[in-house]
């Protein structure tokens, strides 16, 4: 009867593991490449940035080309540079994603940004696109859509900052 517990309890666990864990992270797979968690914000203008993780499990360096949504006028890989103590945006040609060092899209630094969004993201949302990679291909996924409360990133009124045209 105990026993019958304790493996009762164990699957509830894993159950609720495995749902929590769905809804905090999403994994895609394609050749060598792991796409991990992408995610944007509830959407506050016209555009938003997608942030994931990109993993290589091969033995050569592959490259983010570009990415394509049918939600935005135009999807682009983005950087954040600091010229005459201003933080700029800057588009960039390719990201490499290197064997064994992550490539991480995030807040302040590099992200795909979708420009000229043609709905509201809205919070639970999920957002379609597709990655190109140089030697993986197109790799299609949704970026969770969370709100602004589910992180530490800044409030609406800040993320203005990010807004620009391109
Ligand atoms: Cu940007």
């Amino acid at each position: 009867m105990r026993r019958y517990k304790v493996a009762l309890l164990a699957t509830f666990i894993v159950a609720v593991s495995l749902m929590v864990g769905q809804s905090l992270a999403h994994d895609y797979e394609k050749g060598d490449i792991t796409v991990i968690h992408p995610r944007t914000k509830e959407s506050v203008g016209k555009n938003a940035a997608i942030y994931v993780t990109l993993e290589n499990k091969g033995t050569e360096v592959d490259r983010l080309i570009g990415a394509e949504t049918d939600i935005a006028r135009d999807a682009q890989l983005h950087t954040h540079i600091v010229e005459d103590n201003i933080v700029k945006m800057r588009r960039l040609e390719a990201l490499e994603v290197r064997p064994g060092t992550p490539t991480v899209l995030e807040r302040g630094g590099h992200h795909i940004m979708l420009v000229g969004l043609k709905k509201r993201l809205r919070e639970g949302e999920l957002a379609p696109l597709t990655l190109i990679l140089e030697r993986a291909g197109r790799i299609k996924i949704e970026a969770y859509v969370e709100g602004w409360a589910q992180s530490d990133d800044a409030a609406p009124a800040k993320k203005n900052s990010h807004e620009h045209g391109s």
